[in-house]
Protein backbone atom coordinates (compact mmCIF):
# COMPACT_ATOMS: atom_id res chain seq x y z
CA UNK A 1 0.00 0.00 0.00
CA UNK A 2 1.20 3.50 -0.60
CA UNK A 3 0.19 6.52 1.15
CA UNK A 4 0.02 9.73 0.11
CA UNK A 5 1.06 12.41 2.57
CA UNK A 6 2.45 15.28 4.27
CA UNK A 7 5.32 13.83 6.84
CA UNK A 8 3.65 16.54 9.09
CA UNK A 9 0.31 16.24 8.82
CA UNK A 10 -1.62 14.72 12.10
CA UNK A 11 -4.34 13.37 9.81
CA UNK A 12 -1.88 11.69 7.86
CA UNK A 13 -0.19 10.30 11.44
CA UNK A 14 -3.91 9.15 12.33
CA UNK A 15 -3.57 6.98 8.96
CA UNK A 16 -0.13 5.67 9.72
CA UNK A 17 -1.10 4.72 13.14
CA UNK A 18 -4.00 2.81 12.00
CA UNK A 19 -1.74 0.74 9.64
CA UNK A 20 0.73 0.34 12.24
CA UNK A 21 -1.69 -1.04 14.75
CA UNK A 22 -2.80 -3.34 11.89
CA UNK A 23 0.76 -3.98 11.00
CA UNK A 24 0.25 -3.68 7.32
CA UNK A 25 3.30 -2.98 5.66
CA UNK A 26 3.17 0.13 3.83
CA UNK A 27 5.11 2.77 1.93
CA UNK A 28 4.91 6.54 1.98
CA UNK A 29 5.33 9.28 -0.67
CA UNK A 30 5.77 13.03 1.37
CA UNK A 31 3.78 15.69 -1.13
CA UNK A 32 4.57 19.21 -1.13
CA UNK A 33 1.86 21.40 0.26
CA UNK A 34 0.87 23.28 -1.96
CA UNK A 35 1.92 21.44 -5.09
CA UNK A 36 0.00 18.66 -3.65
CA UNK A 37 -3.43 19.04 -5.19
CA UNK A 38 -2.21 18.56 -8.77
CA UNK A 39 -1.59 14.85 -7.85
CA UNK A 40 -4.28 14.70 -5.00
CA UNK A 41 -7.11 16.63 -6.85
CA UNK A 42 -6.94 14.37 -9.84
CA UNK A 43 -6.63 11.08 -8.18
CA UNK A 44 -9.02 11.13 -5.10
CA UNK A 45 -11.06 14.24 -6.40
CA UNK A 46 -9.99 16.18 -3.25
CA UNK A 47 -7.31 18.58 -2.32
CA UNK A 48 -6.81 17.31 1.53
CA UNK A 49 -4.37 14.36 2.63
CA UNK A 50 -3.95 11.52 3.59
CA UNK A 51 -5.02 9.65 0.40
CA UNK A 52 -3.97 5.63 0.64
CA UNK A 53 -3.50 3.74 -3.00
CA UNK A 54 -4.50 0.16 -1.69
CA UNK A 55 -2.35 -1.61 -4.72
CA UNK A 56 -3.97 -4.74 -3.97
CA UNK A 57 -6.27 -6.85 -5.75
CA UNK A 58 -9.91 -6.35 -4.60
CA UNK A 59 -9.48 -3.32 -3.47
CA UNK A 60 -10.36 0.27 -4.29
CA UNK A 61 -7.62 2.13 -6.08
CA UNK A 62 -7.88 5.09 -3.90
CA UNK A 63 -9.28 6.07 -0.54
CA UNK A 64 -9.37 9.73 0.49
CA UNK A 65 -9.82 10.89 3.72
CA UNK A 66 -8.13 9.54 7.13
CA UNK A 67 -12.08 8.22 8.25
CA UNK A 68 -12.40 6.23 4.89
CA UNK A 69 -9.26 4.65 5.16
CA UNK A 70 -9.53 3.60 8.72
CA UNK A 71 -13.24 2.11 7.59
CA UNK A 72 -11.39 0.92 4.65
CA UNK A 73 -8.41 -1.09 6.54
CA UNK A 74 -10.91 -2.44 9.33
CA UNK A 75 -12.84 -4.56 6.32
CA UNK A 76 -9.36 -5.46 4.51
CA UNK A 77 -7.80 -6.56 7.80
CA UNK A 78 -10.44 -6.88 10.42
CA UNK A 79 -7.59 -8.35 13.29
CA UNK A 80 -7.05 -6.44 15.35
CA UNK A 81 -9.76 -4.24 15.21
CA UNK A 82 -10.65 -0.94 15.71
CA UNK A 83 -14.19 -0.72 15.42
CA UNK A 84 -16.81 -2.10 18.77
CA UNK A 85 -18.83 -5.16 18.62
CA UNK A 86 -21.64 -3.68 20.86
CA UNK A 87 -23.26 -1.07 18.05
CA UNK A 88 -24.03 1.12 20.74
CA UNK A 89 -20.51 1.78 21.83
CA UNK A 90 -19.24 1.86 18.12
CA UNK A 91 -21.66 4.67 17.25
CA UNK A 92 -20.45 6.20 20.07
CA UNK A 93 -16.45 5.72 19.10
CA UNK A 94 -17.41 7.16 15.30
CA UNK A 95 -19.23 9.82 16.97
CA UNK A 96 -16.00 10.84 18.90
CA UNK A 97 -13.63 10.21 15.65
CA UNK A 98 -15.87 12.91 14.03
CA UNK A 99 -15.77 15.23 16.79
CA UNK A 100 -11.82 14.77 16.91
CA UNK A 101 -11.69 15.11 13.24
CA UNK A 102 -14.02 17.83 12.51
CA UNK A 103 -13.47 20.08 16.27
CA UNK A 104 -10.02 19.27 17.91
CA UNK A 105 -8.04 18.50 14.69
CA UNK A 106 -8.40 21.69 13.57
CA UNK A 107 -7.72 23.14 16.75
CA UNK A 108 -4.56 21.67 17.50
CA UNK A 109 -3.95 23.06 13.97
CA UNK A 110 -4.79 26.62 14.90
CA UNK A 111 -2.73 26.11 18.81
CA UNK A 112 0.41 24.24 17.35
CA UNK A 113 0.90 26.81 14.48
CA UNK A 114 0.37 29.80 15.96
CA UNK A 115 3.11 28.40 18.65
CA UNK A 116 5.35 27.32 15.96
CA UNK A 117 5.15 31.15 14.92
CA UNK A 118 5.77 32.30 18.01
CA UNK A 119 7.78 31.20 21.74
CA UNK A 120 8.41 28.20 19.02
CA UNK A 121 9.77 29.27 16.24
CA UNK A 122 13.62 28.42 17.49
CA UNK A 123 12.21 24.64 17.04
CA UNK A 124 12.89 24.84 13.43
CA UNK A 125 14.07 27.98 12.08
CA UNK A 126 15.26 26.75 8.80
CA UNK A 127 13.84 29.02 5.62
CA UNK A 128 11.55 26.16 4.38
CA UNK A 129 10.21 25.40 7.90
CA UNK A 130 9.17 29.24 8.15
CA UNK A 131 7.20 29.28 4.86
CA UNK A 132 5.75 25.87 5.52
CA UNK A 133 3.97 27.84 8.96
CA UNK A 134 3.50 30.74 7.27
CA UNK A 135 1.24 29.00 4.13
CA UNK A 136 -0.61 27.23 6.66
CA UNK A 137 -0.92 30.08 8.87
CA UNK A 138 -2.07 32.33 6.32
CA UNK A 139 -4.91 29.23 4.58
CA UNK A 140 -6.61 28.75 7.93
CA UNK A 141 -6.67 32.22 9.02
CA UNK A 142 -4.59 31.69 11.99
CA UNK A 143 -4.12 34.39 14.36
CA UNK A 144 -3.98 35.17 18.12
CA UNK A 145 -7.58 36.20 18.11
CA UNK A 146 -8.96 32.98 15.58
CA UNK A 147 -6.42 30.71 18.25
CA UNK A 148 -7.69 31.92 21.49
CA UNK A 149 -10.89 29.73 20.73
CA UNK A 150 -9.04 26.80 19.53
CA UNK A 151 -7.30 27.31 22.85
CA UNK A 152 -10.95 26.38 24.62
CA UNK A 153 -11.67 23.80 22.55
CA UNK A 154 -8.82 22.42 23.10
CA UNK A 155 -9.08 22.56 27.33
CA UNK A 156 -12.74 20.81 26.70
CA UNK A 157 -11.23 18.11 25.11
CA UNK A 158 -8.37 17.39 27.33
CA UNK A 159 -10.96 18.12 30.28
CA UNK A 160 -13.50 15.12 29.00
CA UNK A 161 -10.25 13.47 28.06
CA UNK A 162 -9.58 13.60 31.69
CA UNK A 163 -12.33 11.18 32.90
CA UNK A 164 -11.22 8.60 30.64
CA UNK A 165 -7.95 8.06 29.93
CA UNK A 166 -6.18 8.16 33.38
CA UNK A 167 -6.91 4.56 33.49
CA UNK A 168 -9.22 3.56 30.53
CA UNK A 169 -10.50 4.18 27.30
CA UNK A 170 -12.80 6.22 25.62
CA UNK A 171 -15.39 4.02 24.48
CA UNK A 172 -15.81 0.40 26.22
CA UNK A 173 -13.06 -1.69 27.12
CA UNK A 174 -10.53 -1.70 24.78
CA UNK A 175 -8.58 0.06 22.05
CA UNK A 176 -10.51 1.61 19.84
CA UNK A 177 -10.68 4.43 16.74
CA UNK A 178 -11.57 6.65 19.40
CA UNK A 179 -8.64 6.42 21.29
CA UNK A 180 -6.36 6.64 18.12
CA UNK A 181 -7.91 9.40 16.25
CA UNK A 182 -7.62 11.49 19.40
CA UNK A 183 -3.90 10.28 19.97
CA UNK A 184 -3.12 11.41 16.51
CA UNK A 185 -4.93 14.74 16.59
CA UNK A 186 -3.23 15.98 19.93
CA UNK A 187 -0.04 14.77 19.48
CA UNK A 188 1.22 17.91 18.11
CA UNK A 189 0.65 19.70 21.57
CA UNK A 190 3.42 17.64 22.87
CA UNK A 191 5.81 20.35 21.51
CA UNK A 192 4.26 22.53 23.48
CA UNK A 193 6.01 22.94 26.89
CA UNK A 194 2.37 24.70 28.27
CA UNK A 195 0.54 21.33 27.51
CA UNK A 196 3.48 18.90 28.15
CA UNK A 197 3.90 20.50 31.77
CA UNK A 198 0.54 20.65 32.52
CA UNK A 199 -0.82 17.26 31.13
CA UNK A 200 1.84 14.76 31.70
CA UNK A 201 -1.18 11.55 31.76
CA UNK A 202 -1.84 13.17 28.21
CA UNK A 203 1.68 12.45 26.72
CA UNK A 204 1.99 9.73 28.64
CA UNK A 205 -1.29 8.18 26.83
CA UNK A 206 -0.09 9.27 23.27
CA UNK A 207 3.29 8.00 23.27
CA UNK A 208 1.73 4.77 24.55
CA UNK A 209 -0.56 4.56 21.92
CA UNK A 210 2.28 5.43 19.34
CA UNK A 211 3.88 2.05 20.85
CA UNK A 212 1.28 0.05 20.56
CA UNK A 213 0.64 1.14 16.98
CA UNK A 214 4.96 1.19 16.38
CA UNK A 215 4.86 4.48 15.26
CA UNK A 216 7.71 7.43 15.87
CA UNK A 217 6.20 10.32 18.07
CA UNK A 218 6.64 13.64 16.16
CA UNK A 219 9.89 15.23 15.42
CA UNK A 220 11.05 17.69 17.96
CA UNK A 221 8.77 16.27 20.48
CA UNK A 222 11.80 16.83 23.62
CA UNK A 223 11.08 20.65 23.20
CA UNK A 224 7.55 20.44 24.92
CA UNK A 225 10.22 19.54 27.73
CA UNK A 226 12.44 22.78 27.22
CA UNK A 227 15.07 20.84 26.29
N1 LIG B 1 -11.00 15.27 7.02
C1 LIG B 1 -9.69 15.09 6.42
C2 LIG B 1 -8.80 16.26 6.85
C3 LIG B 1 -7.40 16.16 6.27
C4 LIG B 1 -6.67 17.49 6.28
O1 LIG B 1 -7.19 18.52 6.73
N2 LIG B 1 -5.45 17.45 5.73
C5 LIG B 1 -4.66 18.67 5.59
C6 LIG B 1 -3.26 18.44 6.15
S1 LIG B 1 -3.31 18.32 7.91
C7 LIG B 1 -4.47 19.00 4.13
O2 LIG B 1 -4.33 18.11 3.31
N3 LIG B 1 -4.48 20.28 3.78
C8 LIG B 1 -4.20 20.72 2.45
C9 LIG B 1 -5.30 21.51 1.83
O3 LIG B 1 -6.33 21.73 2.49
O4 LIG B 1 -5.11 21.92 0.67
C10 LIG B 1 -9.13 13.74 6.87
O5 LIG B 1 -9.50 13.26 7.95
O6 LIG B 1 -8.37 13.12 6.11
Amino acid sequence: MLLLQFSTSHYCRKARLALGYKKIPYQVENLTPGLHIFKIKKLAGITTVPVLLPQQKNCPAVVADSTEIIRFLEAYKPDPPLYLDDPISQKEALRLEDYFDESIGTATRFVYYQFRANAGKNIDPSLMSQLVIAIVRSQYGINATSTKVAEQKIADAIAMLGEFWQDGYLVGERFSVADLTAAALLAPLGLLPFYRHNYPWLFERITEIHQLCSEPLPKHWEAGLGV
